[in-house]
């Protein structure tokens, strides 16, 4: 017994790497930095603790019964085979525990898929190989694909070394800017073949198809640069289409909204004919109008 016990011992000593290293693996899911992805870790968290609290319950009973019951002990079988009030026990139980974890998960999938008072609507379109951001109703849309540094890196026999680049393969040309402490809901669609949004510091991944469009929403509460990928796989260059989401204060979105608006050239109509949400707004259509 000890000599199997010393061998569970250095077989997983050998598996855990050492030192600093260990303090960076990370084996959780990431808390994340949007509400839905704060209630998505709690709802995991939780699951969690009821796996290990059934697992410790289960495998201490099991354990138990096969030490002291063994038969070099002198123990002896049972003759009974059937006992009605442990088949409903053993039914009952993982019933009433079931229903108690459907309760909050349901919930948490309510809250995903609902979309009512967003404050921003983007579509984003899906292609082979990069993103389209069309920010609905604000005049501002743009292409976002690998930037030129990874591409460089990555072609065959480039000479560059991926380890000197930044972010590789984890930045684009144009971000996808966003503000933060805001509904922001996001239309998927594709152009071609099935990719999938995904940002895992926003908890979501969701598959954009042709000719449909699918939906998802976040609300990230900290300012920051958060990076994802496609996650569908969509054809041999699908590793080179990352996403990059950067969370700027409303004040910061503001002003690289109107940037945007002014430098893209967006019909002064377009955008004053729109209902004009906010008084910045109002002025970012001025602007362009006495620019043009
Ligand atoms: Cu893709």
């Amino acid at each position: 017994m000890l000599k199997i016990l010393k061998y569970v011992a250095a077989a997983i000593a050998a598996g855990l790497p050492a030192g600093a290293a260990f303090a960076a693996w990370e084996v959780n899911m990431p808390v994340g930095v949007t509400e839905l992805s704060r209630e998505i870790h709690g709802l995991h968290m939780l699951i969690f603790w009821v796996c290990v609290v059934i697992a410790v319950l289960v495998f201490s009973v099991m354990i138990y019964s096969i030490v002291k019951f063994r038969r070099s002990k002198g123990a002896v079988p049972a003759t009974w085979d059937h006992s009605t009030k442990v088949e409903v026990v053993w039914t009952v139980i993982p019933i009433a525990i079931l229903v108690g974890m459907a309760v909050p998960a349901a919930e948490t999938l309510i809250k995903i898929e609902d979309m009512r008072d967003s404050e921003l609507t983007v579509k984003v379109t899906g292609y082979q190989w990069q993103w389209h951001y069309d920010y609905l109703d604000k005049g501002v849309s743009f292409f976002s694909r690998l930037d030129r540094k990874s591409d460089a890196a990555r072609q065959l026999r480039s000479g560059i070394d991926p380890r000197t680049v930044e972010n590789y393969l984890l930045e684009v040309d144009n971000r996808f800017v966003v503000p933060v402490d805001t509904k922001v809901r996001v239309l998927l669609t594709s152009g071609d073949v099935v990719h999938a949004w995904w940002v895992p510091e926003f908890g979501l991944k969701k598959d954009a198809f042709p000719g449909f469009i699918t939906e998802l929403w976040f609300r990230a509460t900290r300012t920051g640069v958060f990076r994802g990928q496609c996650a569908e796989l969509c054809g041999y260059d699908h590793g080179f289409m990352p996403i990059v989401v950067e969370v700027k204060s409303k004040e910061d979105f503001e002003a690289w909204l109107q940037e945007q608006q002014a430098t893209t050239g967006t019909p002064a109509a377009q955008t004053a004919a729109a209902p004009a949400t906010s008084q910045l707004e109002t002025d970012a259509a001025l602007t362009v109008a006495r620019a043009e």
